[in-house]
């Protein structure tokens, strides 16, 4: 099946044979194609090596040294250009390919989307449009040309400052940039087309005013106020917390609708994903609203993580991802809503990080190999990275995280390199031994902590013994013991917070962070005058798996009482896990479901305290299917759907009156606001927009009025799209015509928006209804849909598969549909594709039957003489 596999091993890294002192690019774009001039100034590292660039462009002529060559002078083969001879010294090569970018459906590269041309380069599509050294530890200036016609590109932009320009015969132009700052190419960005420009300006502290450009479709300009904004105070919060200020006099960013991927960081000139540019109040929910100032911040932070210091080869993405990551997470959480935002972040964490790591997929936060860098932009290296980069901060503390980020920059600015370089720079600038922290950056897997405590009243004393285990993964048997920030505070039975002394420290203290680093280790807290109940992981220190033996009395004391916004919610999550439990357990033995009295009786009163209604919200979020079935094997998927959907359905009908208080309660508030702020995006109203709709939801189940109060509400009600949108999720699986019909005023409604489409398809993609694989299906001949925008199959075909009862159906109907758009999504758009296959990585653990299912269409797609090497990696990991 695999021959022709080419595996590259962190191992086997070595530095480039040549710098490139200067590269200068001329584009010219044509009718149907695309000229691109490419002229380097090459360093030879060292005497009589043959050059060798990356390239798979139709290569049109080679110029050395002015001396034009011939074929017997080079040799092409795997992508790759090998030029036998070259000079000792620095020469100059030019490279002349044509591109045809309306041909080009990878989205990357140089590709056309609408009428306008785009590029995406990371990682490696810099290769699709000329020959280079396609890899990010070989840094030059770029200068860029960009010659075309003036109607059909009256914008041209790449990165770097505009530095002249000009016009031609013919209805054409010219522009020029350069980039001052050396960069790798998959920095390398060139946009041209008929584009709006939303423009703002900020000045940096050290008085550089810079200007800030949005571009969009002329009929977009105005939705990307908020990005604009949001660029804003990300460009102040990373000055503040810090210290780093931009670099350029221009930051543009650039919205375009077929994009693989979210944004791209392209030095100067960003290209994002319409979906986390363009918001307005009709369109956007408020999660939208978030996820586009966290994107925005994210790419912005990248200039400093990521641009002004890359990764030396792409084993090290996490580097700059799980970095950027965590700053873009702290960025959102300090803008509000911190400790929700930590749990919302945990719970995708958990629900699709814990899974890659326990699955087929399962790699290291640093990878040790790989066959297509594609399949490696993961849950693992950017998620988990990010925890990393936390554990760090929870070790040193904020300060010395900073002096550690200072000595960072100060060493490395300006160079390619290593998480190792990372890890040194935090243990040099606070004097401490992180060797053992590496460990987080080579071992796969979700590290296991069983806990327990004794109290000991004769000495009072708390003793927590805590045992570690990191399970094996498909690249590793046996495992290191890891260094694990276990943050803690201990509580007494009426739920006060108890003040202790660990050994060696003079100070009593609420708080502490344990430093577990062995395979077994016991901490003893001192002067505890009465038996307690610790709270653990706090803020989730680590990201592990810990279990403690509480009772379900601890539990509900640490709902209702704990100081640790995590750690209380936690509790809840370990109660919803516990009830979830006895109910499948019921299933499977049918006997009559438990009712979960009180676990009801303890939500009530959390639901009745005085605490944000954000949060309320994330107290009723009921664990995934995902974090359910973490370690479990022989899945039945439908099973867990039927006992968790009946823990809703209990909970939901024992706490009627209190879920319909709030709901009335959040509508009332949500009135009131009206009159002061017109609906705009806000925090506060985010919460009570939040609990609302999560209320909805609950009460859908329980209340059989509701549907029909809803249906009836629906346009006087739905003001804005977190409310239309929150109803139509509200009651989305039910059988009713009356979803039917509002689903189709709504696409009616939205029709000309594509954003707004892409909820339609989502909201079809993951309805419960019995007719949902036929609703795909006609909807995949919907006008708005379309297989070639990533976006559209993300919505419809991706939600598709995360549906647990239409995916996982028993007569495998679910995984032949998805296996038919695989094959025919992979044959232009490898990537898309590739994710879509790993809907598929349960497979090992699932029960007989469906495993047999699955199989089949697994090998259905593996048998596919042409399929990508992106999904052809995928499927051989799944299959093994
Ligand atoms: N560096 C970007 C992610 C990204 C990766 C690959 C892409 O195309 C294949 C596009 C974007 C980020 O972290 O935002
Ligand atoms: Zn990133």
């Amino acid at each position: 099946m695999s021959e022709n596999k080419v595996v590259h091993y962190l191992k086997d890294y070595q530095a480039p044979d040549f710098a490139v002192a200067e590269i200068d690019l001329t584009y010219t774009i044509e009718e149907a194609y695309t000229l691109v001039r490419n002229r380097m100034m090459i360093v030879p590292h060292e005497v009589g090596r043959p050059c060798v660039l990356d390239g798979s462009a139709e290569l049109l002529q080679i110029v050395l040294n002015g001396k034009c060559l011939s074929p017997h002078e080079y040799a092409i083969a795997d992508e790759k250009l090998t030029i036998h001879t070259v000079p000792d010294t620095q020469f100059e090569l030019e490279i002349t390919t044509r591109l045809y970018p309306a041909q080009n459906k990878t989205l990357m590269g140089l590709y056309e989307s609408g009428d306008n041309l785009y590029t995406q380069n990371e990682p490696e599509g810099f290769r699709k449009i000329t020959y280079y050294f396609d890899r990010p530890d070989v840094m030059s200036q770029f200068t860029t040309t960009i010659i075309g016609d003036k109607r059909r590109y009256p914008v041209m932009l790449s990165n770097g400052n505009l530095i002249d320009s000009g016009e031609l015969d013919n209805d054409r132009h010219w522009v020029c940039w350069r980039d001052p700052f050396a960069k790798p190419s998959y920095l390398f960005a060139l946009v041209a087309g008929q584009l709006a420009v939303l423009e703002g300006n900020f000045t940096t502290r050290s008085g550089k005013e810079v200007a800030l450009k949005f571009y969009t479709r002329p009929e977009d300009r105005e939705k990307a106020g908020f990005a604009l904004e949001s660029l804003k105070h990300a460009m102040q919060w990373d000055e503040d917390r810090f210290n780093l200020e931009y670099d350029l006099n221009i930051f543009m960013v650039v919205a375009v609708s077929d994009f693989n991927m979210g944004a791209m960081e392209n030095k100067g000139l960003n290209i994002f994903n319409t979906k986390y540019v363009l918001a307005s109040n009709d369109t956007a929910t408020d999660a939208d609203f978030e996820a586009i100032e966290g994107v925005i911040g994210h790419e912005y932070f990248h200039n400093w993580t990521g641009n002004r210091v890359t990764c030396r080869d792409w084993f090290q993405l996490s580097l700059k991802e799980g970095l950027t990551v965590f700053r873009d997470q702290e960025f959102s959480a300090d803008r509000a809503s911190r400790a929700v935002r930590r749990i919302h972040n945990v719970r995708v964490l958990r629900s699709m990080q814990f899974a890659e790591d326990a699955g087929p997929m399962a790699h290291p936060v640093r990878p040790a190999s790989y066959e297509e860098m594609n399949n490696f932009y993961t849950l693992t290296v950017y998620e988990k990275g990010a925890e990393v980069v936390r554990m760090y901060h929870t070790l040193l503390g904020e300060e010395g995280f900073q002096k550690g980020m200072q000595l960072y920059f100060q060493r490395h600015d300006g160079q390619a390199v290593t998480c190792d370089d990372f890890r040194a720079a935090m243990a040099d600038a606070n004097g401490v031994n992180l060797d053992q922290f590496a460990l987080w950056y080579s071992q796969a897997g979700t590290p296991q902590i069983k806990a327990h405590g004794d109290y000991d009243a004769h000495n009072q004393t708390f003793s927590l013994h805590l045992r570690q285990f990191i399970p094996p993964t498909p690249d590793m048997a046996d495992k290191q013991p890891m260094v694990i920030p276990v943050k803690i505070g201990l509580l007494d039975k009426n739920g006060a917070s108890v003040a202790f002394k660990m050994a060696g420290t003079a100070d009593k203290t609420e708080e502490t962070v344990l430093v577990f680093n062995q395979t077994e280790q016991t901490f003893v807290f001192h002067d505890v005058a009465k038996e307690v109940v610790p709270s653990l992981l706090r803020g989730f220190s680590a990201p592990v798996r810990l279990d403690y033996p509480y009772s379900d009395a601890d539990l509900m004391l640490l709902l209702a009482h704990d100081s640790d916004s995590f750690a209380r919610w936690e509790a809840a999550q370990t109660l919803y896990r516990r009830a979830f439990a006895s109910n499948l357990d019921a299933l499977a033995s049918v006997q009559p479901l438990p009712q979960h009295a009180e676990l009801a009786q303890a939500l009530t009163s959390a639901l009745n305290a005085d605490i944000d209604p954000a949060y309320k919200a994330v107290l009723l979020q009921v664990p995934t299917e995902a974090e359910l079935w973490e370690d479990v094997s022989s899945i039945n998927p439908e099973q867990y759907v039927c006992a968790r959907q009946a823990l809703l359905q209990s909970l939901a009908s024992s706490m009627q009156d209190t879920l319909t208080h709030w709901r009335e309660w959040a509508d009332e508030q949500e009135r009131n606001s009206r009159h002061h702020a017109p609906q705009e995006y806000h925090p506060d109203l985010a919460g009570v927009r939040s609990l609302r709709n999560t209320l909805l939801q609950w009460g859908v189940l329980a209340t059989a009025d509701l549907l029909h109060n809803i249906v009836n509400e629906f346009s006087q009600r739905a003001t804005n799209m977190t409310h239309e949108y929150g109803m139509l999720a509200a009651i989305n699986h039910l059988s009713d015509d009356k979803r039917n019909d509002l689903l189709n005023q709504f696409g009616q409604r939205h029709a000309q928006d594509d954003l707004v489409m892409d909820k339609y398809f989502i909201l079809i993609g993951s309805s419960q209804r019995p007719d949902t694989l036929q609703q795909v299906e006609k909807a995949l001949q919907h006008p708005a849909f379309s297989l070639e925008n990533p976006n559209k199959v993300r919505s419809l075909l991706g939600s598709f598969s995360r549906n647990i009862p239409h995916f996982h159906a028993a007569d495998g109907s679910g995984y032949r549909f998805l296996a038919d758009y695989i094959l025919r999504i992979d044959e232009f758009n490898p990537q898309v594709a590739s994710r879509l296959v790993q809907a598929f990585n349960l497979y090992d653990r699932l029960e007989p039957q469906r495993k047999t299912l699955m199989a089949e269409q697994l090998q259905r797609i593996q048998k596919d003489e042409g399929l990508s090497k992106d999904s052809r990696e995928i499927v051989d990991k799944i299959l093994h």
